[in-house]
């Protein structure tokens, strides 16, 4: 069987990447229709999979579509994925509008497969920083349940989109040069400086980020006793989330079984040789589809403790990648 697959928001930083991401996983596809605003309609993409035209977006084009995968803001997402999934698509959509709806499932296929199959119209993709932590955090946690998360984040500028790319380097070639930054996309400078602020502060504190973190991972473990703490900051890296993660477990793992846990998973690449450059760094892991992880270590501060440094391409597991395995659950799901 092949599927007739809708990108909305095919010109923004992720829908990009879903075109890559469908041609190199070879997701068998009778028709692609790409959308975006009225701005772009008529724009020719070359792309892996040949000569595309962006159409402008309506929702009509949801007509006999099997996949429509939205790539927008958590608005635009809340108000049109609804039209699609009416019309008997299965929507993934990309942003938080629907993240924590009961009857929305919230899919990492690595870790909570099942739920896909009891959607209703719409699927939920996690925040980029949330999908690589359960990803690397779930073959412990199926071993012995993790009762505590302490996590920091380093997280690339193409998280924030395309502009804030440009303005990194853009911003970069002006401090270079003895000249002043420009600053749009983020509160302060990025280029040569870290920003410990992504998103909206919340009344507790926190940043909408940081709880995305907490709510997100609690849904997708389907254990909201887990205690978690996120501390997520902005660095002038391009691509590829980085994370600090220390846990507590309900009983003793230690490092030799952790390792052996992360070897053994699907999908994560173990680096962790203890000695210069033994460790993944977001370079290296930039278009790469597997969670790499690192830096493994027992946590001296507590019982039951580990330590482990964990980096993915965020563009990729943590938006592209991960709608597109949802897609091929499904699709295996079928046959
Ligand atoms: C960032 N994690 O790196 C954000 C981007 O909820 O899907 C993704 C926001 C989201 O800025």
């Amino acid at each position: 069987t092949r599927y007739n697959v809708t990108i909305v928001g095919a010109t923004g930083a992720v829908g990009q990447e879903l075109i890559r991401i469908l041609a190199l996983r070879e997701f068998p596809i009778k028709k692609i229709t790409l959308l975006a605003s009225k701005r772009s309609a008529g724009k020719k993409v070359e792309s892996a999979l040949g000569e595309l035209t962006i159409e402008a977006f309506s929702i009509d084009k949801f007509e006999n579509q099997d996949f429509v995968f939205f790539a927008t803001n958590g608005d635009h997402a809340k108000e049109f994925a609804p039209h699609a999934a009416a019309k008997g698509a299965v929507v993934i959509d990309n942003s938080s509008a629907f993240r924590l709806d009961e009857d929305v499932p919230l899919v990492v296929p690595e870790v909570n497969p099942k739920a896909a199959f009891q959607h209703q119209g719409i699927i939920a993709n996690p925040n980029c920083s949330t999908i690589q932590m359960v990803v690397a955090l779930n073959p412990i946690h199926q071993y012995s349940r993790i009762k505590r998360i302490v996590v920091s984040t380093y997280q690339a500028v193409s998280g924030a989109g395309q502009e804030a790319i440009t303005e990194l380097m853009t911003q970069l070639k002006a401090v270079i040069n003895n000249e002043p930054a420009q600053v749009e996309q983020f509160t302060k400078q990025i280029a040569l400086n870290v920003i410990p602020h992504i998103d909206v502060f919340q009344e507790n504190g926190y940043t909408k980020e940081e709880m995305k973190m907490v709510k997100e991972s609690w849904k997708i473990f389907d254990d909201p006793d887990i205690k978690i703490s996120a501390n997520c900051v902005r660095v002038p890296v391009i691509r590829a989330h980085s994370e600090a993660i220390n846990i507590e477990t309900d009983s003793y793992v230690g490092e030799a079984k952790a390792r052996a846990l992360l070897e053994a998973a699907q999908d994560i690449t173990v680096i962790d040789e203890r000695e210069n450059g033994g460790y993944p760094t977001p370079l290296e892991v930039s278009e790469k589809m597997d969670t790499y992880v690192g830096r493994i270590r027992e946590d001296i501060s507590c019982e039951n403790g580990l330590a482990l440094w964990c980096v993915a391409d965020q563009l990729w597991k943590g938006a592209a990648l991960n709608a597109v395995q949802i897609a091929e659950l499904l699709v295996r799901g079928e046959q």
